[in-house]
C-alpha cells in the first residue's frame, strides 16, 4: 500500500477514490486512518484457510500449500493455494447483479449473461480440475529469478461446477476468424490505477472450445470463495492456472493471440532455445513461446518429511501425479537416491485432466537415513527430471522429482 499514502502516511486523494469503489461507498475520515491500515470491512483472505498455509507475500496475496496438506483426493478450499497478481475486489460483490459479456473482434454479436441467465440456459457440468501456476517449484532455480519464490505447493485439484465455455460461445455466434480467447477479471492493478490491469490472459480457441473448460459459480459443491475469484471464474485444467481467470466479467474472443496484460515479455513464457542458468535473452516473440499443457509431475502427500518409522516396518506412500493434458502412464518411487525404481499402485483420474492418486509400500533393509524420490511418467513416455529443468528467466515448469526424508529407527 506504500504508493498510496504520502510522506506522512496518510492516504493519497487519488487512492481515497479507489478505497471508496472497494468499499461500496465512501469511507467518510479516510484521510485519518493510519499508515497500512486495512478497513474491518476488507475481507480477510485468509479466514477459513488451514494454519498451516505458507503465506510468500501479503499485497498481492501468494499463499502455498505444503505438500503434505495436499492429501485429500479432492483439494479442500482451506488449501487451495492462493496467487494473486493485483488485488482482490474487496468490496461486497453481488453475485445476483454480475454480469458477464462475451465480445471481441470474433463475436457476431457481443452478449451479456446473468449467473442465472448462465445456469438456466445451459447444462452444468462438474469437473475435477488440477491449477497449477506455471511458476509452481520456481524456488528451486539457480540463480534465483523474480516472482513468487514456490516451493512445490502451488497445485490444487478442487471440483469446479459451472457451465461448458463452448456452449456460452456457441450461443454467442463465433466468426470463422476466432484464434483465441482473453479474460477480464474484476481485480485491480497493484498501483490501483483503474487504467491499468492486473492480469488478462488466456488460451487458444482449441483450448477454450474443450469439454472441461468451465465458466464455474462453485467450488466443491459451494460459492467460490472471494479470493479464489467469487463469484465467477473461467477454470481451465492442464495449463498454467494463470489462465483460469478470477472474478471473471468479460471474455474477448480475438482473431489474433490474445495481447492482454502479462502475454509478452517472458510472461508464462519459455526460451525457444537452451540457456545457461542466468544468461539473458532479448525477450521478442520469436525467442519466447507461451507455456500451453503443463509438465508431469508428482507430489508425495503422505507422509509428511521428516517422518520416523520403527525398523522392521512397512511404509505406506501417498501422493498424486498429473500431466497437464496428458495422463500420467506410470509412477515410481526410488529409496536409494534414484539407483532402483519400484513402480506404484496409480489410479485413473475422476476424469480428463484431474490429477490421479498412487500409492506404495516400501520396505527398508536397515535402520538409518533415507529419501523417498517419486517420479511420474506421461502417457508420451516423458518422465519427470530428477535435477532441475533448463533454467529460463521466469522461473517457470520447474518439475523436478519430489523428495522427502524419511528415518527408520
Ligand atoms: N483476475 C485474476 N485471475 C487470476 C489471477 C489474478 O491475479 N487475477 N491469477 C492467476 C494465476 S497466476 C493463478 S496461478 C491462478 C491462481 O488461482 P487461485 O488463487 O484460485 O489458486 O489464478 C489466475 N487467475
Ligand atoms: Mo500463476
Amino acid at each position: 500500500m506504500k504508493q498510496i499514502h504520502d510522506r506522512r502516511g496518510f492516504l493519497k486523494k487519488s487512492a481515497l477514490a479507489a478505497l471508496a469503489g472497494i468499499a461500496g461507498v465512501e469511507i467518510v475520515f479516510a484521510g485519518n486512518m493510519p499508515r497500512h491500515y486495512t478497513p474491518l470491512l476488507l475481507e480477510d483472505p485468509l479466514a477459513g484457510k488451514s494454519p498451516e498455509m505458507i503465506i510468500l507475500s501479503d499485497k498481492p496475496w501468494n499463499v502455498e500449500t505444503p505438500p503434505h496438506l495436499l492429501d485429500d483426493a479432492i483439494t479442500p478450499v482451506e488449501k487451495m493455494f492462493i496467487r494473486n497478481n493485483g488485488l482482490a475486489p474487496e468490496a461486497s460483490i453481488n453475485a445476483a447483479t454480475w454480469t458477464l459479456t462475451i465480445n471481441g473482434e470474433s463475436v457476431n454479436k457481443p452478449k451479456t449473461y446473468k449467473i442465472t441467465d448462465l445456469k438456466k440456459r445451459f447444462k452444468t457440468y462438474t469437473y475435477q480440475l488440477v491449477l497449477e501456476c506455471g511458476g509452481n517449484g520456481r524456488s528451486g532455480f539457480q540463480p534465483q529469478t523474480s516472482g513468487n519464490q514456490w516451493d512445490q505447493g502451488a497445485i490444487s485439484c478442487a471440483e469446479w461446477t459451472g457451465v461448458r465455455l463452448k456452449d456460452i460461445l456457441a450461443d454467442v455466434g463465433l466468426k470463422d476468424d476466432a484464434v483465441y480467447i482473453g479474460y477480464y477479471g474484476k481485480d485491480s492493478h497493484l498501483s490501483r490505477d483503474p487504467s491499468k490491469v492486473a492480469i488478462s490472459r488466456g488460451v487458444p480457441i482449441k483450448k477454450a472450445l474443450e469439454d472441461e473448460t468451465l465458466v464455474a459459480w462453485a467450488v466443491n459443491g459451494k460459492d467460490i470463495p472471494l479470493i479464489h475469484g467469487f463469484p465467477l471464474r473461467l477454470v481451465i485444467g492442464g495449463w498454467p492456472a494463470s489462465v483460469s481467470g478470477k472474478w471473471l466479467h468479460t471474455l474477448a474472443v480475438r482473431n489474433k493471440e490474445h495481447d492482454g496484460a502479462k502475454m509478452d515479455g517472458h510472461s508464462y513464457r519459455v526460451p525457444v532455445v537452451h540457456l545457461e542458468p542466468g544468461e539473458k535473452l532479448a525477450e521478442t516473440p520469436e525467442n519466447f513461446r507461451i507455456i500451453e499443457s503443463m509438465p508431469v509431475r508428482s507430489l508425495i502427500t503422505y507422509p509428511k518429511t521428516g517422518a520416523l518409522l520403527d525398523s522392521g516396518k512397512k511404509l505406506i506412500l501417498r501422493g498424486h501425479a498429473w500431466a497437464g493434458d496428458l495422463e500420467v502412464k506410470e509412477m515410481h518411487t526410488s529409496i536409494d537416491f534414484g539407483a532402483t525404481w519400484q513402480a506404484c499402485k496409480l489410479e485413473a483420474p475422476k476424469n480428463r485432466l484431474a490429477w490421479q492418486h498412487w500409492s506404495a509400500e516400501v520396505e527398508f533393509p536397515t535402520k538409518g537415513y533415507y529419501e523417498v524420490w517419486a517420479k511420474a511418467t506421461d502417457s508420451k513416455g516423458i518422465m519427470q527430471p530428477m535435477l532441475i529443468p533448463s533454467w529460463n528467466p521466469g522461473g517457470y515448469l520447474n518439475n523436478a522429482c519430489h523428495r522427502i526424508a524419511v528415518k527408520v529407527v
